[in-house]
């Protein structure tokens, strides 16, 4: 189907493919997370810097596994251009660093809000929670590679990756608060 021109199925396709580095370190960092939290428990104002949520195992394994995800598509984005007719990037060196440490960066500033605005560890924060990883993934791109974030990331991607994120993470962390991974389905 096509809107102004450009084919919606061939631009989704693009856009989860150029996120998921960003998407999937959230993930395991549910599934790896726990011990020591990155704060130290330390308080700022009464309150946690961070809280418990947010781990040094769990972001160590967030981004190494959005890390080794990249390369894994890099090896395969011939193939999987093929199967979908449409060009997909390969991820350079730096932003398959880049996307995984801005999207655990992204989650760890909001928890750093939440703290500073009351909200206790697995409260809600409608909005940030949905795209707090998309904004710093892609400021951390932008700055590292900006070449190759202008030419991926075209109005058409930026729009369906802001549109479609927050579906995609209501739904993966219903599905972990399902599987009891999760103790919040936020
Ligand atoms: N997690 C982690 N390290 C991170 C991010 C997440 O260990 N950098 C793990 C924690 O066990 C956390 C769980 O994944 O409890 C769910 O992540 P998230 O919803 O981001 O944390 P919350 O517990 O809701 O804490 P916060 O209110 O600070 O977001
Ligand atoms: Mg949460
Ligand atoms: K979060």
């Amino acid at each position: 189907m096509d809107i102004l021109g450009v084919d919606i199925f061939d631009v989704l396709i693009v856009a989860v493919w150029a996120m998921l580095p960003a998407y999937v370190p959230n993930n395991v960092a549910v599934i790896a997370g726990g011990g020591a939290p990155i704060d130290g428990g330390r308080t700022w104002n009464g309150e946690r810097i961070l809280g418990d949520g947010k781990t040094w195992r769990g972001t160590i394994a967030g981004v190494t596994a959005g890390t080794l995800l990249a390369a894994g598509m890099n090896a395969m984005s011939a193939t999987a251009s093929d199967v979908f007719s449409v060009s997909l990037p390969d991820f350079p060196a730096i932003v398959m660093v880049a996307m995984p440490l801005g999207a655990m960066l992204g989650d760890m500033g909001a928890s750093f809000l939440k703290r500073r605005t009351g909200r206790r560890r697995g409260a809600a924060f409608p909005g940030v929670d949905q795209l707090d990883f998309v904004v710093m993934a892609l400021l951390l791109t932008s700055i590292t590679a900006p070449k190759w974030t202008l030419e991926t990331f075209t109005l058409p991607v930026l729009t369906v990756v802001v549109v479609v994120t927050p579906f995609l993470h209501l739904t993966t962390n219903m599905l972990a608060y399902m599987l009891g991974l999760k103790n919040e389905p936020w």
